[in-house]
């Protein structure tokens, strides 16, 4: 093999793709970047390799546990059901591609370096784009390439004889993407952590900014009326132990899960191998939802380890190579900010939502049924409820996460019905490929090279109006959050 290619094979398989060793060599680089001391170096490079993982050992925790849970919901009731899940999504794809277009699934992963390689150019010139962050979260990267292959793929099929051309296409619709949607969070993420310089790469990043542009005008305050976010519930008696977000979490998640899981029943859980018949199940079941609140705990501690180490050296490749840059990371890494009560409130509230689309669709008999994911129905509802709260106080915390909820399903029911993947038994189904990425789909299947061109066009666009919005503020926001805080309270006050 080509050694060049070699270092590039070996580059895309253990870094790009793995988000930890993604955010350690970013930090490597920035801290070089910035000529830091070797050792120096190395501690926060394995500082922000470590608190990547262990944020991943939570955020897998939390998966690996409950989505047995939800999918039991599935089998219990013998629904032949589209799973919303990324990886549920993502082996999909796999199974079905070649018999769908006759393509194989390795251009995904080219797709994957090519648009990352538009990512960084349109950051690289944000002068012209406005465009201010880099794409980090590689394991979601994977999985956005693959749905979005097989969408362009069905959308387009002149592209399916031409290699190229398809490439060139989903490179730039994924890549634009990437760098607009996660741009979006920009703002809300710099207001949540009070500038902690990081945006958010994931897959409900047009999400977030609805939530948050939601909040503020339905929920927002008015005539300087101050908001109450759920941190500053007063909660008399008993309920005042719901203050603490470990007791909160645990109660409500034994409330939830227990009632879920008392519907799915123990035989089911016994026959799946999780408990044996002689295991008490009441307290199977209470074990186990206390374990959100561990894996919780896990996830927060990650961020706190990680976060400072890579927001700290992308300073480096912020002035050296990407002017005016933050890093997009895990949605997961908004979890240590704001109040961690809104975490399972908005997943919660999200839930509830999901449940009765779902009911929805087999009460009208929808050809395509929806049963929720984890990963989709806690981390986007979740992050979307983090928002909302810090812009609009509890209601927003509650009422738009249950509406996402309800978007979510319906969203995904129709495209994965719409473009075939629902027989294949998974949807991606996370917030933006619920919403914007159907709307993407619609539009280039009924409208072609034009319905591309819009798309393109209007992505584009979205970091410009919110640049025209206030344009000395907009790289401020990134480049010296005080300086931005500052701005904002003059502006306001003229
Ligand atoms: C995803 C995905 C995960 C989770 C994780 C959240 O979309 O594939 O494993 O969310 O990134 O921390």
């Amino acid at each position: 093999m080509n050694p060049l290619f070699a270092v590039w094979n070996f580059f895309a398989t253990y870094i790009l793709q793995k988000a930890p060793y993604m955010v350690g060599f970013l930090t490597l680089l920035g801290y070089c970047l910035m000529g830091k001391k070797w050792y120096d170096t190395l501690a926060g490079t394995l500082k922000a390799i470590i608190g990547m993982l262990i944020l991943n050992a939570g955020s897998g925790g939390l998966t690996s546990n409950f989505r047995p849970i939800l999918a039991g919901l599935k089998d219990r009731f013998n629904l032949t059901a589209c799973v919303i899940d990324p990886y549920y999504g993502q082996n999909a794809v796999t199974a079905g591609v070649e018999e769908t277009f006759g393509k194989g699934f390795s251009m995904a992963m080219q797709l994957l370096l090519i648009a990352f390689i538009v990512n960084i150019l349109l950051v690289r010139f944000n002068k012209i784009t406005k465009c201010r962050t880099l794409f980090t979260t590689g394991h979601v990267q994977v999985q956005q390439a693959a749905t979005a292959y097989w969408l362009i793929l069905f959308a387009l099929p002149a592209l399916r004889e031409n290699n190229i051309a398809l490439l060139v296409v989903m490179a730039v619709i994924l890549g634009a993407y990437w760098a607009v949607g996660s741009n979006l969070t920009v703002k809300p993420m710099q207001e949540l952590s009070e500038g902690a310089g990081f945006a958010i790469a994931h897959q409900q990043m047009f999400g977030i900014r609805l939530g948050y542009w939601a909040a503020g005008k339905f929920f927002g305050s008015k005539d300087g009326k101050e908001i109450k976010k759920v941190g500053e519930m007063e909660m008399p008696g008993f309920f005042s132990i719901f203050n603490e977000n470990m007791v909160c979490t645990a109660i409500l998640m034994t409330a939830f899960f227990g009632v879920i899981m008392a519907i799915i029943g123990k035989p089911y859980f016994v026959e799946a191998g999780n408990l044996t018949e002689s295991t008490n199940f009441v307290w199977w079941c209470f074990d186990k939802s206390l374990n959100f609140a561990v894996y919780l705990a896990i996830l927060q501690l990650g961020v706190r380890t990680f976060v400072t180490e890579l927001t700290a050296s992308f300073q480096g490749i912020a002035d050296k190579l990407l002017p005016s840059s933050i890093p997009g990371v895990d949605c997961a890494v908004c979890f240590g900010f704001g109040d961690s009560n809104a975490v399972t409130f908005g997943f919660l509230a999200g839930l509830v939502g999901q449940l009765i689309a779902i009911i929805i669709l087999i009460v009208v008999g929808s050809p395509v049924i929806i049963i929720c994911g984890f990963v989709p129905v806690f981390f986007d509802n979740a992050t979307i409820g983090l928002v909302a709260n810090e812009k609009g106080g509890i209601k927003a915390c509650l009422i738009i996460p249950f509406l996402s909820g309800l978007i979510q399903v319906f969203g995904a029911a129709f495209i994965a019905g719409f473009v075939g993947l629902a027989q294949y038994g998974g949807y991606l189904g996370m917030f933006d490929w619920d919403t914007v990425w159907p709307l993407f789909t619609v539009l280039m299947h009924y409208m072609g090279y034009i319905g591309v061109a819009i798309v393109v066009v209007v992505l584009l666009a979205i970091p410009q109006i919110e640049y025209k919005m206030d344009p000395e503020g907009y790289f401020l926001i990134t480049e010296d959050y005080d300086a931005y805080v500052e701005h904002v309270a003059a502006k306001n006050a003229k």
